[in-house]
């Protein structure tokens, strides 16, 4: 029997385990012999025993070949294209042509004999080219849809922004233009504004977040925060200890979407850094929400970690109570209950089971946040404190509202879509379907997070069916 407290899966009771220490753990063994052997590991350690004479004689073997190739350079190859002063591997220049305006300038006409010798051409690399889109016009939106892209990130994450940016560019936006939102608590660098609008096809907008939204409110008793959050690092709760974390939770539960900058949006596509997007979509989802009367779309579901969240279920019943009509008559809250409860009504204080869906994904409808219901619901469980007393994640915030509010044919699940965020991926079943959209899914399909034995998606599943690419 489910039993809450205990800390176990209520997809496989039999597994205790934290589903993210067992994927360490497997990564750990699974390392290739590149890591933890040859590239890390101290030489003097590397270089000892009798089983290391054989490298030493390679790396020997390895110096005195290359000395002999330098020496063949050197002599034999150099010498027939060498353009006088341009060192090996510059990209040449030509000289800066002065003589011809003197000469001219006297009458005479330039000597052939003066002229310095003609540089040798060297073939230098082929030039790719590179889209940059300097011209705005060039960034003119071709979707259709009111919609952004919305990134909350950290100026130090710009390389995994920027990774995460030409996954969705190249797979998606090229076709569209959809513009970029970026969010921070502290200004953009320079660099950050830079690399990220070259990296969008387009426009871009940085936001600064008000300190009023991302700040411990008045109500929040600092010493009890700080003493929860001490034991919740000590019991190694992940991100535990973390006040920013808390902070990003709550912003992302209830301001992202009061952002000035996203007043003129309808729809957004959240995204994170580092993400991995393996297949193509040829077609608008925001577009495809719109026209088939949904609301909110995801690519994973997964229990939420218990001790993050003790009380923001009984938090939860206890505004339902209050609200009753604010239950959607197809709600799907069948696959927020436990195995045991299934079946129950709100009435009867039904056990959460900690399935929701991932939010460092979710392309949506603004709307179900700016509903006023929803803003009530966020301020009874900012009032609660538990996204400071405890750790409350806006991944099971936004599902539990979305489950409630909306009905179950208001979420999607976009199951044509490649996603990983660490450590989770998944990717569509179909083969016919990776030929379609050109998946490149770095990993073994039976190994799609779907398929695990920890998804919530079978629950999903069985409220609302199963989707093309499943
Ligand atoms: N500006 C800003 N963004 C943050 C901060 N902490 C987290 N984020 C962003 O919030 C999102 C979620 O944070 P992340 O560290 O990825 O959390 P995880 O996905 O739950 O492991 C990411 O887009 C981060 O870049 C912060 O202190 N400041
Ligand atoms: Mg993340």
């Amino acid at each position: 029997m489910y039993n809450p407290s205990d800390g176990r899966s209520p997809i496989s009771p039999s597994f205790t385990q934290n589903p993210f220490d067992k994927y360490k753990t497997a990564r750990e063994n699974s390392l290739p012999d590149g890591i933890g052997g040859i590239g890390t590991g101290s030489w003097p350690d590397r270089l000892s025993g009798r089983k290391k004479a054989g490298e030493r004689r390679r790396i020997a073997r390895i110096l005195v070949g290359a000395f002999f190739a330098g020496l063949v350079f050197w002599f034999f190859i150099a010498p027939l294209n060498w353009t006088g002063g341009q060192s090996t591997g510059q990209l040449y220049t030509p000289p800066p042509v002065t003589e011809g305006k003197a000469a001219h300038d006297s009458g005479s006409p330039p000597s052939v004999v003066d002229r310095p010798a003609a540089p040798i051409e060297r073939p230098l690399a082929p030039k790719v080219p590179i889209e940059v889109i300097e011209d705005p016009s060039e960034r003119v939106q071709l979707g259709n849809e009111r919609a952004t892209f919305v990134m909350l990130i950290r100026n130090l994450e710009l390389k995994e922004a920027l990774k995460s940016m030409k996954q969705i560019e190249d797979r998606f936006n090229h076709r569209y233009h959809y513009p970029w939102t970026f969010l921070n608590d502290v200004p953009f660098t320079e660099e950050f504004i830079r690399e990220t609008s070259k990296r969008a096809s387009g426009k871009t907008e940085y936001g600064l977040i008000p300190e009023e939204h991302w700040s411990v409110p008045k109500h929040i008793d600092q010493e009890k925060m700080q003493r929860e959050m001490k034991k919740m690092q000590e019991n190694k709760v992940i991100y535990g200890g973390s006040l920013s974390y808390r902070h990003m939770c709550r912003f992302n539960s209830g301001f992202f979407f009061r952002q000035p900058l996203l007043d003129q949006y309808e729809w957004y596509w959240r995204v994170e850094p580092g993400i991995g997007f393996y297949c193509d979509v040829d077609y608008d989802p925001f577009a495809f929400l719109r026209t088939s009367g949904k609301k909110y779309g995801f690519t994973i579901t997964l229990p939420e970690y218990k001790s993050t969240i003790p009380t923001l279920w009984t938090e939860t019943l206890k505004f339902m109570k209050e609200h009753p009509d604010y239950l959607h008559s197809n709600s799907s809250l069948q696959y927020l209950l436990t195995d045991g409860d299934q079946g129950k009504t709100l009435d009867a204080n039904p056990e959460y089971n900690g399935c929701h869906f991932w939010s460092n994904f979710e392309i949506g409808s603004l709307s179900i946040w700016r509903d006023p219901n929803y803003v009530e619901y966020f301020q009874h469980l900012d009032q609660a404190g538990g996204f400071f007393y405890e750790r409350w994640g806006d991944a099971p915030v936004h599902s539990i509202a979305a489950a409630l509010f909306l009905g179950t044919h208001e979420i999607h699940h976009f199951a044509d879509m490649g996603y990983m965020h660490v450590p989770w991926s998944r990717c569509p079943q179909p083969k016919e379907f990776h030929m379609h959209a050109k998946c490149v899914c770095p990993f073994d399909l039976k190994d799609s997070f779907d398929l695990n034995g920890w998804s919530c998606q079978p629950r999903w599943w069985k409220i609302a069916g199963k989707e093309y690419g499943t």
